[in-house]
């Protein structure tokens, strides 16, 4: 292939199992912001994003939502589109991995790897989260539970969701065949992984220990990709997602074009040398950057470089991971529900501050809070007085001094040179920091022009040189210097802040003509004229005001135990219904493991169970809840709470029923209480 201009930059693609909110914005917003900045470095960029649709919980959703699957996604993929535009995403291709091409490469790859022997049949058991929709090793779960007898009987993964064993016939790719060729790649591309920290962190805890097989197909549920030699599996949904990146691009399609330029173009070799002096060789696609948080490195830097090797296509050169942003202390998740959600943002203070915001606090190496305080605050103080008032100024003065008229550049003050240098250094740190993904420190540096010309401004003292016609020649220096170094600084934020840096420019009177690549500090057209009256770009906000109202929309729509709660005001309500403590405590409520459960003859209401309710011997009860449990053998071995002392009845004749089941109702469906594998049978809950 031919060499030529591309940059190719990636997203991960989200879940729609719920609304997308900051975090999800914080990737998108920074992979536009480097898809804006290498476009204005003259690349010729392919931006992707779009949605990871298949999967056990994506079926779960909508079967909660009352939806097909295929309704549920085609109704969140319209809700996610309308916030990229809403935050101004410039994306070249939105994929979907329910487009028909993507699903037709995924199968054609499956059956590919199946038939050279990457991919063999198998049987799995082991712990699956559906809420990560990953597969660990009881090793890996951050806590298992075990009954009396020490087996492990469930348990939780490191992201905090439950997992549940999995025991089904599955495909295995081969993992381990790649072991040794990953190892070698690593040590042939130390920049693989930026930040570089995390490489090691890959290296040492996943793939020196040794790489299983994986798991790559499922059987328990029907949404996503069939295997075409075997349609009652279904592709694992990590394989399906991460071919997007080269389906999208044309891979396997009859139309490579894009696919030629943006993944093949560019190809680079990089090798390493093994300890046994064997060389190892690898085409890295040298323009191919995927940007995503550290969550999800491991199937980016491990599964992802495997299946690209396996079909023997070159591998990505960048993974960019950042961290994440929390909020106090707890990651923000769509199942905890506390999330912030970028519309309401950007409908209470428009969407340059939210860009900003995120991307100068984003989270490079490690996690990052997000907080209503630094919000409100990074737009006072750095937006609207930093950069808001340098702008009103300069306006201001060219229009008093010089009727808007922008004088011709020249150095004429002792304070000149420094601006120069400072303007001059930190163009070097901008454009190091915006290759490296360093937002926060390429901002950093703006500002740093931004703070020294505020002070330029203060030690040239414009309005006492106005006093004086003899300084005339001084002003109109130092006019041109403020306008230069506006100039300077709407370049700089046009990838974050477009509509700021349009403002500017236009209010400067210099259109949009935009030259990144040969930035300097004077440049300026002559005969340019200011606009007569300047308006703010961000007028200053009631910090407490703001602050009480960003926080109450965090809290707004969640269950009232996470609103803020005062012990203090909580109210001594009666009502005419309600029970003495002693009528309450006269209840005795157990916890009884199900040991059988069939369906009772006559009755298609009711469940009969033998349960292990601690005290000795096993009791009978009936319960009317057949409908909701169509596969009642599902509750064999679930612990569930009964009423113990409730007296014995006879049901339907002929069976007695020794106690009640209890359970939840909500429009009409009813779901039985358990409790964690952990408490011991006989438990008394009160
Ligand atoms: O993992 N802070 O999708 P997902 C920063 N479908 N970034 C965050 C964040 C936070 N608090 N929360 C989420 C999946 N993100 C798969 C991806 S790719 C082939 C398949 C961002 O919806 C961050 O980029 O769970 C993270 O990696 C991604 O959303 C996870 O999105």
């Amino acid at each position: 292939m031919t060499e030529n201009n591309s940059f190719y930059i990636t997203t991960p693609i989200y879940y729609p199992s719920g609304k997308l909110h900051i975090g999800n914005a914080t990737t998108t917003i920074a992979c536009d912001v480097l898809a804006r900045y290498k476009r204005m470095m003259n690349k010729d960029v392919f931006y992707l994003t779009g949605l990871d649709e298949h999967g056990q919980k994506i079926q779960t959703k909508a079967e909660e939502a009352g939806l097909s699957p295929q309704e549920y996604v085609d109704g969140m993929a319209v809700g996610v589109k309308a916030l990229w535009e809403l935050l101004g995403i410039s994306y070249n291709q939105f994929i979907r991995t329910t487009d028909d091409y993507h699903e037709t490469v995924v199968a054609a790859v499956f059956e590919k790897l199946l038939a050279q022997g990457d991919i063999y049949l198998g049987e799995y058991s082991g712990w699956y989260s559906v809420s990560d929709e990953e597969f660990f090793t009881e090793s890996q779960l951050a806590e298992v539970f075990r009954d009396e007898a020490g087996n492990v009987i469930g348990g939780i993964a490191p992201s905090g969701h439950e997992v549940e064993l999995v025991t089904e016939e599955s495909y295995f790719f081969k993992l381990s065949k790649y072991q040794k060729h990953l190892e070698a790649f690593f040590k042939a591309h130390p920049d693989f992984i930026s930040p570089n920290s995390r490489m090691n962190e890959m290296l040492k805890n996943f793939i020196e220990p040794g790489l299983e097989d994986l798991a790559v197909s499922r059987t328990t549920f029907t949404w996503g990709v069939q295997v075409p030699s075997n349609p009652k599996h279904v592709v694992y949904v990590w394989i399906d997602a991460l071919l997007n990146y080269a389906t999208a691009l044309g891979y396997g399609q009859t139309d490579t074009a894009n696919f030629d330029k943006f993944w093949l173009g560019n190809t680079v070799t990089k090798s390493w040398t093994d300890e046994t002096d064997k060389t190892w060789e690898f085409q890295v696609a040298s323009e191919v950057n995927h940007m995503i948080a550290k969550d999800i490195l491991r199937f980016h830097s491990i599964y992802w470089p495997i299946i690209l090797m396996a079909l023997d296509l070159p591998l990505p050169n960048r993974l960019i991971a950042h961290g994440w942003f929390v909020i106090q202390d707890g990651k923000m998740s769509k199942s905890k529900g506390n999330v912030v959600y970028p519309e309401m943002l950007v409908e209470r203070f428009g969407l340059d501050p939210l860009r900003y915001y995120l991307m100068r606090s984003l989270p490079v190496g490690s996690d990052g809070t997000f907080t209503p305080e630094d919000y409100v605050g990074r737009i006072n103080y750095e937006l609207a007085n930093d950069l808001g008032n340098l702008l009103n100024r300069t306006v201001a003065m060219i229009n008093k001094y010089f009727g808007g008229d922008i004088p011709a550049f020249a150095q004429a003050t002792d304070f000149d040179a420094d601006l120069a240098a400072v303007v001059a250094e930190n163009l070097g740190a901008y454009h190091k920091n915006m290759d490296a993904v360093d937002y926060p420190r390429a901002l950093e540096a703006v500002w740093n022009i931004i703070s020294r010309t505020n002070k330029y401004i203060d030690e040239t003292a414009p309005w006492v040189l106005a006093k004086d016609e003899a300084d005339r020649e001084k002003l109109a220096a130092v006019m041109a210097h403020l306008a230069a170094s506006l100039r300077v600084v709407a370049h700089l934020i046009q990838p974050f802040m477009m509509e700021t840096s349009n403002a500017i420019m236009a209010q400067l009177g210099l259109g949009s003509a935009f030259d990144l690549k040969n930035l300097e500090l004077s440049g300026l057209p002559t005969g340019i004229k200011v606009v007569e009256k300047g308006t703010p770009i961000f007028p200053r906000l009631d910090m407490e005001e703001e602050i009480a109202y960003i926080k109450e929309q965090m809290t707004a729509g969640k269950p009232a135990t996470e609103k803020e709660w005062n012990p203090e005001e909580v109210e001594l309500k009666s009502s005419k219904d309600e029970i003495k403590f002693e009528t309450f405590d006269a209840v005795e409520i157990r916890v009884a493991e199900v040991k059988e459960v069939s369906k009772v003859e006559g009755s298609d209401k009711l469940l009969c169970f033998r349960l292990d309710a601690g005290d000795g011997e096993d009791r009978q009860i009936l319960s009317g809840i057949a409908k909701f449990y169509p596969n009642e053998q599902e509750l064999v071995g679930k612990k569930l709470q009964i009423v113990a002392n409730l007296k014995p009845r006879k049901m339907m004749k002929k069976y007695i029923s020794q106690g009640m089941i209890l359970s939840a109702e909500h429009d009409g469906k009813l779901t039985v209480l358990t409790v964690a594998p952990s408490v011991p049978n006989g438990s008394v809950i009160g």
